[in-house]
């Protein structure tokens, strides 16, 4: 490794070489030193924000000297390295995380195996409550403090976050790179029954996970012309792109633990700040203020996450943020591969670049435009490299959500870009001519330009799978549905080895340990594995169904279901202003069925709620032919029906769905006769800390998305790891969830993917009658049972239904759902043992969906990256 330090002086540095707290009492030293000089408080005004800043900075020194480890380590050996490109991190918190996996040794090179503090399991975190308690604070509460890293939407961006655990842990040398978002995805408060979206700016109090860069700057151009030499008429010669509008990436790192092990490794954020080069000519015209306003512009680029979940608008700025994103990673990744001094031949050995979605794609473009225009490559040299470094995951298939951008938009913003697009477009359609002459049609469907009437767009998926030598899936359906729907073209040119599946995963530290601590336990007394190693090891759970029978065992599993659910029930009340709604003494026969990710017809709440009225309506009828409450309690027992996620701002029919599960809910709640054997919550800003809260607490979770429209989901994971059950479609990974837990711990329902084209061309084209189970709710709902003012404000979701062809398939699916509804309860309520030991099967058998197993393969199949240990 280069250094700038004389070989004499390197005896002092490595005399005063800073040290990793590894007991509690330098640890308080740490702390206490952090509150004086970096807080500039004292021990009489160190509340416990200022707690957790303080013990936050001081776990940060301890990852800072693990993180500069591992950087040289990686750098030392050469390895390839996998680069991560990201739109979304949806991180949440980082202290209990960190506290989870850090190691407290002081040195990994001199301390054995045997050491008490590497082998323990929760060593530093007990530590460090321990430390806590004794400077006078309760670290749950110092915990509560730190405000969620939301940079993300969801699966999407938790899925991102899941990886780097998943990278740092599995020792790879792989970055993951985003943007710095000063407002992540925005709070919702519930007003009135309606989503009402605050900004979040999450940055208020310093952040003290972020180191800040402010050495790594790098310029970024848009608008602007491009210019070749003279006589120069092609556009594949390197040509100058002089750009109109500049902009600097600053980079701010985040260090990314790894559990048990002691690599680090860095999610780098890029944020946008105005040049100090200054426009001579706006000022000599005396428009200083219109200079100022310009600079500031700048900021805008990374002022706000776009809140839209599997829907893209199509906004001038989102472009900005992506292109601006891709060339500071890309100019970052190449200035990391020159030191090196290697032929660009080897640029893919060296490196990997995994595109999250299309939203990265125009690295692709950057990569080929610094290569050729750049560095001088020749242009099919340079493709080749560009083919080899990157690889693209799909994550859905629905049109709404699918890139495109308009010519004419990417041609202004990025001019040199959509030259080189149509020419690697131009040698694509070539190509395939050759292989497939004269199929007019199929050079038309497959051109990365779509010729629509008016305005040519740039379809990004297709220049991703263009650009990449892998494309994935994220579940075994979605990969096998993409092959045969929306690239079934490039199948045909390819062959069908460039596509493949990576089925999704969870981290199980955050999901399990931090999330489930009681559960956690439970399981390593049970399987003997006092140092959770199976938490690296997740086949080790197959262990639990030896015990799924057992009578006493059975028990404690449950006693922790209990407590978690209390746990939630706590929350519910705080969340609904200290009213508390959930009968305690009945918890334990009280069905707690949920429903938590971004509200979305597809995901269809709608149906769900749907359900709920269903429920509702038929205790009424009950009562009112004189059964007793007894009576209603056999056919309908105890049950706690939770809703939450957030809907895009824009989304009408999704913003609908909330109102009316509030509206159902203010019903249901007060209505006295059915004496607290229904119960129905929407908890506000569903969020990652919240998750943590909420997912352990479940005994059913719904995961009923329309067959073919879920990529995989990972809330089911998250909720199967948490020894709750499924009720759900046959979609996304819900379908490797049964094969791994078996199909009689999994209650599946409704129409197949293979139906659903079908199903829908007869809602266009006969009216079928809807079911009566689904008639009676409408009716329910139409004639103003759960509307305050406006009698008809739930129509548009009654019409979607009976007049607009029903796109869902929520009446094709109705009676098969409201069906299995009753067997829930059946065997919720009659057969508890039954209930419990499916339960522990789904643990025993969740190993396949940590996002350990994920990375390996994609490390195997797509990567070819190794580990870089240390020693
Ligand atoms: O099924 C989920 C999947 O589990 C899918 O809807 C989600 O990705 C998860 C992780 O693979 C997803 N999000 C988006 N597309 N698919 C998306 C699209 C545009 C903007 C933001 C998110």
């Amino acid at each position: 490794i280069e250094t700038n330090i004389p070989v004499q002086s390197r005896e002092l540095w490595n005399k005063h070489k800073v040290k990793k707290f590894s007991t509690g009492e330098e640890f308080e030293e740490k702390f206490i030193s952090h509150v004086e000089w970096t807080l500039a408080r004292s021990l009489y005004n160190c509340d416990d924000l200022a707690a957790y800043q303080a013990t936050s900075q001081s776990v940060r020194d301890n990852l800072v000297i693990d993180w500069n480890k591992t950087q040289q380590r990686q750098t030392a050996r050469g390895g390839k390295r996998v680069y991560y490109l990201s739109l979304e991190f949806l991180m949440g918190r980082a202290l209990d995380n960190a506290l989870i996996n850090m190691r407290t040794d002081t040195s990994t090179e001199d301390v054995g195996e045997t050491d008490e503090t590497l082998t323990k399991g929760n060593t530093s975190r007990e530590m460090i409550k321990n430390a806590m308690k004794e400077l006078g604070f309760k670290l749950e509460d110092i915990l509560e403090q730190e405000p969620d890293a939301a940079l993300g939407n969801g699966g999407l961006g938790r899925l991102a976050a899941c990886f780097v655990d998943s990278l740092a842990t599995g020792n790879y040398p792989a970055w993951g790179y985003g943007l710095r978002y000063q407002y992540g995805i925005f709070a919702q408060k519930i007003i009135n029954g309606y989503q009402v979206e605050t900004p979040d700016y999450w940055l208020n109090f310093s952040n003290p996970w972020e180191i800040e860069r402010a050495e790594i700057q790098v310029p970024i151009n848009f608008y602007g012309y491009v210019d070749r030499p003279q006589g120069e008429q092609s556009t594949l010669a390197p040509s100058d792109w002089i750009g109109g509008e500049r902009v600097l990436a600053m980079a701010h790192d985040m260090p990314i633990p790894g559990f048990k092990t002691s690599t680090v490794n860095n999610l780098r954020l890029w944020n946008a700040k105005p040049t100090t080069e200054f426009d001579f000519s706006k000022f000599n015209n005396g428009d200083y203020k219109n200079s100022v306003e310009q600079q500031q512009r700048a900021e805008s680029i990374t002022a706000v996450l776009y809140p839209n979940d599997n829907f893209e608008q199509g906004k001038e700025l989102r472009l900005k943020q992506q292109y601006f994103w891709c060339a500071a990673s890309l100019h970052d990744i190449v200035r990391r591969f020159k030191k090196n001094k290697r032929p660009w031949s080897e640029f893919p050995d060296a490196i990997a670049i995994q595109l999250n979605d299309t939203h990265p794609t125009m690295a692709i473009v950057e990569l080929q435009r610094i290569l050729v225009d750049l560095e001088k490559l020749d242009w099919h040299k340079a493709w080749d490299i560009v083919t080899k470094t990157f690889a693209y995951t799909n994550h859905t298939v629905m049109q709404e959500a699918l890139e495109k951008w308009p010519v004419q938009l990417l041609g202004r913003l990025l001019p040199r870009h959509m030259e080189i697009i149509y020419d690697i477009n131009w040698f694509f359609l070539q190509s395939v001519e050759k292989r497939f002459p004269h199929d007019m049609d199929l050079l038309s469907r497959v051109s990365i330009i779509e010729e629509a009437a008016g305005d040519r767009q740039v379809r990004m998926a297709f220049l991703a799978i263009i650009g990449s030598h892998k494309v994935n899936g994220v579940a075994e359906l979605h990969s096998d549905l993409i092959k045969s729907t929306i690239f079934q073209d490039f199948v045909k040119i390819y062959g069908a080895n460039k596509f493949t599946n990576v089925t999704n995963g969870i981290t199980p530290r955050r999901w399990l340990k931090q999330a489930n601590p009681k559960l956690a336990q439970l399981i390593s007394e049970t399987i003997n594995d006092p140092n959770d190693d199976y938490l690296l090891d997740m086949s080790k759970l197959t262990e639990l169904s030896k015990h799924a029978e057992d009578e006493s065992f059975q028990k404690k599993w449950n006693d922790v279901k209990q407590f978690n659910k209390l746990r939630l029930a706590d929350l519910i009340k705080r969340l609904n202003g200290g009213v508390d709604i959930i009968d305690r003494e009945h918890i334990r026969n009280t069905l707690f069925d949920i429903q938590v990710k971004r509200i979305h017809e597809y995901k269809r709440q709608q149906m769900n709620i749907f359900g709920v009225i269903h429920r509702y309506l038929e205790m009424k009828e009950l009562l009112e032919a004189g059964s007793s409450i007894e009576d209603v309690a056999e056919k309908y027992p105890r049950k706690v029906s939770i809703f939450g996620g957030k809907s895009a701002p824009g989304y009408y029919m999704a913003k609908l769905i909330i109102k009316l599960v509030n509206s159902v809910a203010e019903v249901v709640n007060g209505d006295t006769e059915i004496q607290d054997l229904l119960k129905v919550f929407f908890i506000p800003d569903y969020n990652v800390s919240k998750a943590e809260i909420i997912t352990p607490a479940s005994d059913l979770s719904e995961h009923i998305s329309t067959a073919g429209t879920e990529a995989s989901g990972t809330s089911n994971m998250k909720f199967v790891m948490n020894g709750g059950l499924i009720i759900g479609t046959v979609d996304g990974a819900n379908v490797e969830i049964t094969r791994e837990i078996g199909e009689d711990n999994i209650f599946l329902f409704g129409n197949l993917s293979e139906n659903v084209d079908e199903l829908r061309y007869n809602h266009q084209f006969h009216s079928s009658a809807l079911p009566e189970s689904l008639l009676k709710v409408m009716d329910a709902v139409e004639n103003g049972a759960f509307s305050t003012e406006n009698i008809s404000e739930f129509k548009p979701l009654i019409d979607s239904i009976k007049h607009q062809g029903d796109y869902y398939l929520v009446s094709d699916d109705f009676e098969s759902y409201i069906a299995t509804q009753h067997l829930v309860d059946q065997v919720y309520h009659k057969e508890k043992k039954e209930w419990l030991k499916k339960s522990v099967l789904s643990v025993a058998n969740v190993g396949f969906f940590s996002s350990d197993r994920c990375i390996e393969e994609y490390a195997e199949t797509i990567w070819n990256a190794e580990p870089v240990k240390p020693e």
